[in-house]
């Protein structure tokens, strides 16, 4: 038996209890202590899960506590000196996405662990949800041959700023806060980006700072798969069995030989010259999930326990700081896009 490694969160808002209880559904880990700004709050999540220490000071965590990682549930802006703290103490780290508001400081943030010889991650978990994760593996099969052409597509009218009013006063927001997830699923599917163009826009309602809907075409991996990505959170009424599905992505897909798509509720229908097979990969459901959430909390599972295979340096951890930065890549070369009104060839 491997004696369960200790960790402290940074952070008690919104996604810290479903992270904790996520941790709690994979095991070998045990949360030590909790850092917060504001004490009470971290207070709070402590005695609804038993942690022992609470801190409102992250270095004097460390220094007490010498937990073997640390899980940065934060917003964006506290993430570069957050991660760069347990980077100097030599403290594994996992970052909640989006790892940094620009890609210098992304870039910066991974360069010092490799220099430390310290191992980070990205709690990057949307490549991990059912759904999803079954589009990977009939891609992978070959059934429709090489993607020719894909749209991935996330477009909700939820009110995501009732649970994190923080997202309103991001100057960079959907592409950073969601296109962060949808691009690494991108990536995971088609292979890496070639180029990409962009355009965002803002609406007047609901009031944000940065952008709240963005179209992004890119050409990826070896077969060059043009890809279109569609992200909206501009509180449009959608009809609500179709298309109000969030936080569902829905995908269509066309190769060669056949053409998948991915529904509301997690319908998957696999059409080739034989007819279209219909199957439903619904995530695992879990008492402590915020059924609004469903697909997105339950993957935080299978992301904790690749993310605890990579941190014993077991095979595993896809989603390390230097997997995440080629993500990045792509939502900062968006932006790069929607400034210039041209595409990046990267
Ligand atoms: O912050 C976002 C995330 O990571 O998942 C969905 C979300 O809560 C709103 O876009």
């Amino acid at each position: 038996m491997t004696a369960p490694l200790r960790f402290a969160v940074f952070g008690a808002g919104f996604w810290t209890p479903y992270q904790l209880s996520g941790w709690r559904e994979v095991g070998g880990v045990e949360c030590v202590a909790i850092y917060n700004r504001t004490r009470t709050h971290a207070e709070a999540i402590a005695r609804q899960f038993g942690i022992p220490a609470v801190f409102d000071e992250p270095s004097r965590l460390l220094k007490d506590i010498r937990p073997d990682f640390v899980d940065i549930i934060t917003d964006v802006g506290s993430h570069k000196p957050l991660s760069l703290l347990c980077a100097r103490s030599r403290v594994p780290c996992i970052c909640q996405k989006p790892l940094a508001a620009s890609f210098r400081d992304a870039a910066e943030i991974v360069s010092t662990f490799r220099r430390t010889h310290t191992r980070l991650f990205v709690h990057e978990n949307w490549r991990w949800q059912a759904p999803l994760r079954q589009l990977r593996t009939l891609l992978d099969s070959g059934t429709i041959g090489p993607p020719l052409r894909a749209r991935l597509s996330m477009v909700s009218g939820f009110d995501v700023f009732a649970n994190q009013p923080s997202l309103r006063s991001l100057d960079r927001f959907i592409l950073t806060d969601l296109g962060t997830h949808i691009l690494d699923v991108a990536r995971v599917l088609f292979g890496e980006g070639r180029s990409v163009y962009c355009r965002t826009a803002r609406t007047l309602y609901p009031r944000v700072r940065g952008e709240n809907v963005a179209t992004v075409l890119l050409a990826m991996g070896e077969a060059e798969t043009h890809v279109t990505v569609e992200l909206g959170y501009a509180r449009t009424p959608l009809e609500p069995s179709a298309r109000e599905v969030f936080p569902q992505t829905l995908a269509f897909v066309e190769g060669p030989r056949g053409s998948i798509e991915l529904t509301a509720d997690y319908i998957v229908r696999v059409t080739t010259r034989k007819g279209t097979m219909v199957a439903r990969h619904a995530p695992t459901r879990y008492s402590w999930a915020d059924p609004r959430y469903e697909v997105a909390q339950a993957s935080i599972v299978p992301c904790c326990a690749d993310l605890l295979r990579g941190l014993r340096g077991e095979k595993g951890g896809e989603t390390s700081g230097e997997d995440n930065l080629k993500t990045l890549r792509l939502v900062f070369a968006a932006y790069e896009s929607a400034r210039t009104g041209r595409a990046v060839t990267l």
